[in-house]
């Protein structure tokens, strides 16, 4: 464990994924995720995550990803119409040091906070429902994106969705598997896209790995797609001549 430590200093990389806009096929944003190159252990980046989590130091990674993005982002996005999501701990979430460390990598590298989306998944909500939708309405106040993380994986409670001001909502994966099987699943998700639509928040769907899945998706109304189908997480350098690549062509 005391490896993490040492860790925050070079071991990590942030890898990029594309989240592309269905009807046009154009990337919209692209969402970091945390690797790490680590010869001395053998951790995956979510068993890394787990531990972090247990011993509180996801709160440093956060802070360390974020400012990181916002860097990346001040240097190569300014000019580009192409935002970027970012995911955040339930720690850092629910102890508050979010905005705080949102304030901190905006006040180094000031970018248009509308550019950024911050993931927060489901269940970092469902603690402190009051708390959150306050911490919710802050970042919104702030101009920062929010998106619904991992939808449909725990408790999938609709209550979210009208009770908070989400921009985007995020249909995990085991939905999206199972979506070119026609069975319940798709028809919940069919009706989860409709949901969001009426409310005016924007459908994701994560995982895509078959042209079938993409094209059920974007016949259901589905705003976005991310997922293998298109392209796995890359480094800063192919993430960028993707994104310039695809900014030529608009
Ligand atoms: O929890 P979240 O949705 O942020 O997790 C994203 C993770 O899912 C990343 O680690 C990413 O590499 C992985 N991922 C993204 N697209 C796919 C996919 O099409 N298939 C699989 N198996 N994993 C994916
Ligand atoms: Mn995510």
């Amino acid at each position: 464990e005391k490896i993490n430590q040492a860790l925050l200093r070079d071991d990590f990389v942030i890898y990029f994924q594309p989240i592309y806009n269905l009807q046009n096929k154009k990337i919209i944003k692209i969402e970091a995720l945390l690797r790490w190159n680590s010869s001395e252990l053998q951790l995956t980046t979510s068993e890394l995550i787990a531990v972090a989590e247990k011993t509180g130091q996801i709160i440093e990674i956060d802070r360390w990803v974020l400012r990181n993005v916002f860097k990346f982002a001040y240097e190569n996005l300014r000019e580009i119409p192409c935002g970027v999501s970012i995911n955040i701990s339930v720690q850092s979430l629910n102890s508050g040091v979010i905005i705080k460390f949102l304030q901190e990598a905006l006040c180094e590298f000031p970018i248009n906070p509308a550019q950024i989306a911050l993931e927060i998944t489901e269940h970092s909500l469902i603690d402190n429902f009051e708390n959150s939708q306050k911490l919710i309405r802050n970042l919104k106040t702030l101009g920062f994106n929010i998106s619904l993380d991992d939808f449909g994986t725990r408790y999938s409670s609709l209550n979210y969705l009208s009770k908070m001001a989400f921009d985007c909502l995020k249909i995990d994966k085991s939905y999206v598997d199972n979506i070119a099987t026609f069975d319940k699943d798709s028809l919940i998700i069919e009706q989860i896209i409709k949901l969001a639509a009426k409310l005016g928040i924007k459908t994701v769907a994560e995982g895509i790995e078959t042209e079938m899945q993409e094209r059920i998706l974007q016949k259901l109304g589905c705003d976005y797609g991310q997922g293998y189908y298109f392209a796995r997480p890359m480094d800063k350098t192919d993430i960028l001549s993707m994104v310039t690549r695809d900014i030529e062509f608009l």
